[in-house]
């Protein structure tokens, strides 16, 4: 799954199902120094409750207050939003055609649709086989049963052959706007070698937006008019923006609508972004706010390339999990902060952004979760919840951190 580049996602997988072996191997990772502000800690959510490496948390919008949770190999199960929850039931089971070939392949995410209450209709991004391929699809609930989906239902949107297993975003989300926004990594392998996220001819290293009201089999989506590159020669109108390399996961903000991702880094750093329409986010002229290829950085106006809101170097983490923000109540600490973490180092960041100055006003390091995070998702009210690959989900209690002694007067 994640996004990871260089082969570490091995290490990082087998750590995670306790390889004592592979722990001895798992890069070192140092805590960020200021220790003042907010901490966290997290807490089981459901500890009846375990999965075979979940992949993401999400509810059906629909005022049931149900919880779906995606496993990488094929199944999503559904169960009431209840701590004492017992067992769950399985919404959707597609492992017999989704591939996990690759780590970072399998099923990688789904999106209610906004009428879900009355049309039944969700839709999904995994993986497929021969040829490797990232296939969009939607399916509706079974007419008898609001627990299960029709697995014959499937209708496919759109499929986009992949060279590559890794690097396949995988994150798929309606907007505000009422349309289907999904990502897409740079294809693979490393250092994006055909430069694909910053050409505009293609669906790779980007996130898209797309209108799936009153979609048919033979149309299965449209493309909004005021999508930025809508009828450019030669762009592919899906884009709504581009130059990401992997922004695995993303989120709306439900109060202000802000695109909130994260996109994972090369060598040297992971980032936060803001994507607003048309942005150009930089990869592969750009790793986070360090020039990755000169020739290319030097080729784009000032300004062209956006910069990241937030980044953090490697010894902090390597691989982004890209969060939300937090509009729950039982966390008042936390509201409004954009919540993220890193896959394999565990830490847990939350930052808040001060929108009309355009900058992060305060940026705490909420501490060393040991989780391998593959997600963060949010409940029917908000709550944010982590997907980690021991299995389990958890929630985030935050506290204030008691201010360090203040320096001695001499
Ligand atoms: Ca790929
Ligand atoms: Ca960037």
């Amino acid at each position: 799954m994640p996004p990871l580049s260089r082969g570490l996602f091995a290490i990082a997988g087998a750590a995670a199902a306790g390889g004592a072996a592979a722990l001895l191997l798992a890069p070192r990772f140092d805590p960020p120094p200021a220790r003042t502000g907010l901490s966290a800690r997290v807490e089981l959510a459901f500890p009846g409750l375990s999965f075979r490496r979940p992949l993401f948390l999400t509810h059906a919008g629909d005022g049931t207050d149900r919880v779906f949770v995606l496993e990488q190999h094929g199944v999503v199960h559904v169960f009431p939003n209840d701590p004492n929850a017992r067992g769950t039931r399985v919404y959707l089971d597609i492992s017999r055609t989704t591939s996990r070939a690759h780590d970072e392949e399998g099923l990688l995410g789904i999106a209610f649709d906004p009428g879900y209450r009355e049309n039944g209709l969700f839709y999904v991004h995994y993986s497929a086989a021969d040829p490797r391929r990232s296939v969009f699809s939607r399916f509706r609930r079974s007419a008898d049963d609001p627990d299960r989906a029709d697995p014959a239902s499937e209708s496919v949107l759109l499929e986009v052959p992949d060279r590559w297993g890794n690097h396949n975003g995988g994150m798929l989300a309606f907007g505000p706007d009422g349309m289907l926004y999904f990502s897409l990594g740079d294809e693979g392998a490393a250092g994006d070698p055909d430069n694909q996220s910053q050409r505009l001819d293609n669906l790779f290293g980007k996130i898209h937006r797309v209108d799936v009201r009153g979609a048919t089999t033979e149309r299965p989506y449209r493309i909004p008019p005021d999508n930025p590159f809508a009828g450019r020669p030669g762009a592919r109108p899906e884009i709504w923006a581009y130059g990401l390399r992997n922004a695995w996961r993303f989120s709306f903000d439900r109060e202000t609508g802000d695109l909130w991702a994260g996109d994972v880094g090369q060598d040297r750093e992971e980032e936060v972004d803001i994507v607003t329409r048309g942005g150009n986010y930089g990869w592969r002229a750009f790793e986070g706010s360090l020039v990755f290829d000169r020739r290319l950085a030097d080729a784009l106006r000032p300004g062209e390339a956006i910069p990241p809101v937030a980044t953090y170097p490697r010894r902090e983490g390597i691989s982004i999990t890209g969060g939300t923000v937090y509009r729950g109540r039982a966390q008042p600490l936390l509201r409004g902060r954009y919540l993220y973490g890193d896959y394999v180092s565990g830490f847990l960041w939350a930052l808040e952004y001060d929108r009309a100055a355009r900058r992060v006003a305060r940026s705490d390091f909420l501490g060393d979760t040991d989780l391998s995070i593959s997600s963060f998702g949010e409940d029917q009210a908000g709550e944010v919840l982590i997907c980690s690959f021991d299995g389990k989900i958890r929630k985030i209690l935050a506290e204030d951190r008691a201010a360090p002694d203040p320096p001695r007067s001499r």
